[in-house]
């Protein structure tokens, strides 16, 4: 819980304004909130930032822009990946913004990790399961991470929370903050503090494949480690995005799991994974999958999943009925 609570006071003090448009398919029109919200997120002080779909995103002159800023911006936080173990304290400032440091905060393999585990010691666990040599592969090459003393990453590194078993976590919660944040880096990276990422809609039937501009392999947007099938602009299956049941239902609980296990899950097991789904790398595993730009753009889609669910249920944000 450290990371939640350490950047929720954060956010009190900062201008968030983040919220959601282009409402598609079920009645998810949320405006824009201008005023203070129960929760404090908003003090409605700053100007209101908007995501856009990826196809309103990237449309006419001002979205090839907008593409070029976000790609600027990505390739810029992998660039600092280098300054990984550098002395030199601008390095260490630059490391704070690369993408790897970014990524490991959503989570990441090594002795240092909540569970303390390596790459070796999970592909040993693999093998041990007789998983597929599919799954097996993807993880090659793979790095374990040691989070940097620089009063932070220790702190904050691998604090992603999901729900497992009979507990479950602050799912939209812990993913809002980190986008927030996120953001704000990949705004500075990029030079560009108007843009706003934006999110791809799979919930849509016209969207199942991955946006096209993230199968250019000579993008920072692409990612190696997917699909194959995925990766060659092939379907999500369209059951795997239906998010019709989850989002009506009253209770937030309810609600936040059915999505978080519905279509969260199935679209990282789906873009991470080949035939055989997860527990494949990148997108498939926990610990690596913030490294794959894809993910920001998905978890944008399921943090407006959150603004639809409490539009539809007039904001009604806690209980279980
Ligand atoms: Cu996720």
């Amino acid at each position: 819980m450290k990371l939640p609570m350490l950047l929720l006071a954060g956010l009190m003090l900062c201008d968030l304004a983040l919220m959601l448009a282009e409402p598609n398919g079920w009645s998810c029109n949320a405006e824009p909130l201008t005023t203070t919200r129960a929760d404090g997120l908003t003090d409605g002080s700053a100007p209101l930032r908007v995501r856009l779909s990826w196809e309103d995103f990237v449309k006419g002159p001002d979205g090839a822009k907008r593409l070029a800023s976000l790609k600027r911006g990505i390739a810029q936080m992998k660039s600092l990946d280098a300054a990984r173990g550098s002395t030199n304290l601008q390095r260490q400032l630059d490391y704070k913004r690369s993408w790897e440091y970014c990524a490991n905060i959503h989570g990441f393999f090594g002795m240092a990790s909540m569970n303390h585990v390596t790459v070796e010691m999970f592909v040993a666990q693999l093998k041990a399961a007789h998983a597929d040599p599919e799954i097996i592969a993807s993880f090659n090459g793979l790095l374990d991470q040691t989070p940097p003393q620089d009063g932070v990453a220790p702190k904050v590194w691998g604090t992603c929370r999901h729900s497992s078993g009979n507990t479950q976590a602050d799912f939209w919660g812990w993913h809002r903050i980190y986008l927030y944040y996120f953001e704000k880096v990949l705004r500075w990276a990029a030079g560009d503090d108007t843009l706003n990422p934006p999110y791809w809609d799979y919930t849509d039937v016209k969207h199942l494949a991955l946006p096209a501009e993230f199968l250019d392999t000579k993008s920072p947007l692409f990612e190696p480690r997917r699909a194959p099938a995925v990766n060659a602009g092939g379907k999500l299956p369209q059951h795997d995005t239906d998010v019709d049941k989850g989002l009506v239902l009253s209770s937030y609980l309810d609600a936040e799991l059915n999505v978080e296990e519905g279509v969260h899950g199935n679209v990282h097991c789906d873009v991470g994974g080949g035939v055989l789904s997860c527990p494949e790398a990148l997108m498939g595993k926990v610990p690596v999958a913030g490294n794959d730009p894809i993910f920001y753009i998905h978890h944008a889609n399921i943090d407006r999943l959150w603004a639809c669910r409490d539009k539809m249920n007039n904001n009604a944000a806690t209980g279980r009925g």
